[in-house]
């Protein structure tokens, strides 16, 4: 890292998948790193901070944003569920941590978006930064409505934002669609240390994917940040034909980018 490297870095959402993946990687990028979830992240290494925090309470996620100068947002419901878990955790929560950003001068966040705001394009359509939001569910709508918002809180307060329109991360693709959305994390960790290093970020569209030979997202919009991925998807697909067998052409997760999403009903909230 060079000159950018931040003092206190935020991450919210540190004990899910990715953010366990990540956090020994994290050193570099800034001279305290501070954890956040409201799930257990265990000891902090002597760089570390650990503050729990629901996302829904504004004064506890006021606090745990005081002192950051950069913020990477993972934390969230991650996948299809009732309404009002994905309006809790991706509308308020994302509400309440960008207004937290405001007031205390953030000036760099990563916003941890989805594919599935895409999810209804085609898989035969080359989507890019200027493609409009077609979400495949109520978890789709709700990290356009973070796009939407991380755009507003840019426009008016200046604070930047790379949306990151993540597609599957995860230490290997699962399945065939993941040839094309397969980011990996050390690509994600170089992805980091662009935006936080850009002398400019602004607040683009960035899709998440590594340098995988399947392409149906166009970064083309954001060379000025550097980001090259050096990771590839190919070197799993022989595993993945022998291990399981191509889907139908005609099948959700064959058609769709957002694959088997565009399948979920409408979730009903569950009585407790
Ligand atoms: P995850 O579900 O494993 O982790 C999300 C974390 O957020 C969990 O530890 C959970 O406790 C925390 N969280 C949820 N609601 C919360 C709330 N109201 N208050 C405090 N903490 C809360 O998800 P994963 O896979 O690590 O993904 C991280 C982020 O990246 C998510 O926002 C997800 O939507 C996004 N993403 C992930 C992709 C992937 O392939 N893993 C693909 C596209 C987007
Ligand atoms: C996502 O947005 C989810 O968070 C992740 O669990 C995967 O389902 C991923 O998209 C995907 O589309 O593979």
């Amino acid at each position: 890292m060079g000159q950018k490297r931040l003092k206190k870095m935020l991450v919210t959402g540190a004990a899910g998948g990715i953010g366990r993946a990540i956090r020994t990687k994290l050193a570099p990028l800034a001279d305290i790193v501070r954890l956040s979830d409201r799930a257990g992240l265990g000891q902090a290494a002597p760089h570390e901070e650990i503050v729990y925090c629901e996302l829904t309470e504004k004064d506890s996620v006021d606090n745990m944003v005081a002192g950051c100068d950069g913020i990477v947002h993972l934390g969230g419901q991650s996948v299809e569920a009732d309404w009002e878990t994905v309006r809790d955790s991706n509308i308020e929560g994302m509400y309440n941590l960008y207004e937290a950003a405001r007031k205390h001068k953030v000036g760099r966040i990563f916003f941890a978006s989805s594919n599935h705001v895409i999810g209804y394009y085609p898989q035969s359509q080359l989507l890019d930064a200027q493609t409009p939001p077609r979400p495949d569910g109520l978890y789709g709508v709700s990290k356009a409505f973070g796009e939407a918002l991380a755009s507003l809180y840019h426009d008016k307060f200046g604070i930047e934002t790379a949306i990151v329109r993540i597609g599957s991360c995860f230490p290997e693709p699962v399945d065939h669609r993941m040839l094309a959305t397969w980011l990996a994390d050390d690509d994600l960790i170089s992805l980091l240390e662009c935006m936080f290093e850009a002398s400019r970020l602004g607040c683009p569209v960035i899709y998440g994917m590594s340098d995988n030979d399947v392409v149906w997202w166009d970064n083309s919009q954001v060379a000025y940040l550097g980001w090259k991925p050096k990771h590839s998807s190919a070197i799993f697909k022989e595993m993945l034909d022998a291990k399981i067998e191509r889907p139908h052409k005609d099948a959700a997760v064959s058609v769709y980018q957002g694959g088997v999403f565009t399948e979920h009903p409408i979730m009903e909230k569950k009585p407790n």
